[in-house]
């Protein structure tokens, strides 16, 4: 492998840690066309970022991202931050040439989602956005079964996206919780990833019909030099006010007829990352869990009757996507994985002039999916009795 594409990473925090072990780890289990090479990584607090650049293997450090995007010796600008910098940023770098690894959600609304795809294709560069859960070998396996006819058509979709990392009422007003930084709650944060998975193993959402809610109102100012990794210090005793929702349920109808809802919140107690769908259909049904990610649940009709029921799939064997690559068969894997298999198939994607998926289009229909959600949460039928 001769061939060598230079990285910039903007971000240094959870999905910097992310995105770093992924670029480093791909080419060590993938046979991939061009080796990706930690060129710089960029952010704020120069003390910090030089920490995690000496610690990840990245050559230099930039604190200004307009110097990283415009720099000769970068061919991929990896957008590694919340989504309100995604815009500003992704424009900047697809105006320069360089291909664009971005973290979700895309945008902050659909005007700015819109551009970032525009510009992306009106600059030809490869334009990917990290729903990371498409590449677990039991998601990709789902979509094969699904492309295979083994589920039939599919009727219902049933999506519980559930973490707890904010039940206590003093964890601080980080960034997540702000309307100004986040645009929502989890309506973008999680069921963003909850309507990718949808929209690639269902098929589009033609109607939204939501409900949001808010439980706890204010919460201490957060220090947002110590946030990262869903956590932070509280800045003093000053209170601030909750401006996004807590949790939302969302019901939908796809394009083929399918009907199906959607859970997400941060108020799942015991819930640490908990990601479950249930697809149903007229030959069978399938069911995911991300905290045991190795395996899929299958139900088959075309099972001899008196003997049908759920079975186990252990989604750990070469013939499940991506598992093969990583250790002998039954050797399970992790949330760390996905990310990896996303850069293996983005360089090869750029090596091979090829189109990548999630990119900026499909962000651009979650983003309005999101959208129409959260504006159809204010229409609400009151109960007199
Ligand atoms: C926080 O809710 C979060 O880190 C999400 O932002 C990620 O996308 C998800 O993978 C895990 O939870």
């Amino acid at each position: 492998m001769t061939k060598e594409l230079n990285v910039g990473i903007v971000g240094y925090k959870f999905m910097g840690r992310a995105h770093s072990n992924a670029w480093l780890k791909a080419p060590l289990f993938f046979d991939l066309p061009a080796k990706p090479v930690l060129k710089t990584a960029c952010g704020r607090q120069e003390k910090s970022l030089k920490e995690f650049a000496e610690k990840w293997g990245w050559e230099n450090i930039e604190t200004d991202w307009k110097k990283l995007v415009s720099s000769p010796d970068i061919d991929i600008v990896d957008i590694a931050l919340p989504q309100n910098l995604h815009y500003e940023i992704a424009l900047a770098a697809a105006k320069e040439g360089k291909h664009i690894f971005c973290e979700k959600p895309l945008s902050m609304n659909r005007k700015q989602a819109e551009e970032m795809l525009r510009v992306c294709e009106d600059h030809k560069v490869k334009h990917y956005l990290n729903h990371n859960y498409r590449r677990t070998p039991s998601v990709a396996f789902a979509k094969k079964m699904i492309d295979d006819g083994k589920v039939g058509r599919i009727f219902h979709w049933r999506c519980a996206y559930q973490q707890d990392w904010i039940v206590d009422p003093d964890f601080p007003l980080t960034w997540q919780l702000r309307k100004e930084t986040a645009q929502a709650g989890p309506q973008w944060d999680l069921n963003s990833h909850a309507v990718d998975l949808a929209h690639y193993l269902v098929g589009d959402i033609s109607t939204v019909s939501c409900l949001t809610t808010n439980f706890i109102k204010e919460r201490p100012l957060a220090d947002e030099t110590t946030s990262g990794n869903l956590s932070a210090a509280t800045l003093g005793d000053q209170r601030g006010e909750v401006t996004v929702e807590d949790a939302a349920l969302m019901m939908v109808q796809f394009k083929n007829g399918a009907i199906g809802s959607f859970e997400a919140t941060r108020f799942a107690t015991g819930r640490k990352n908990g990601l479950r769908f249930e697809i149903y259909g007229s030959k069978g049904s399938i069911l995911f869990d991300m905290e045991r990610m190795n395996e899929l649940q299958y139900y088959s009709l075309a099972d001899e009757e008196g003997t049908q029921g759920f079975r186990l799939i252990q989604t750990t064997e070469t013939v499940h996507p991506y598992a093969g690559h990583w250790w002998p068969a039954g050797h399970i894997i992790g949330y760390e994985h996905a990310f990896v298999h996303a850069v293996a198939d983005f360089v090869s994607a750029i090596n091979n002039d090829t189109i990548i998926e999630p990119n900026f289009y499909d962000g651009l229909k979650i983003i309005e999916v999101l959208e129409a959600g959260i504006e159809s949460a204010g229409l609400k039928k009151q109960v007199v009795l």
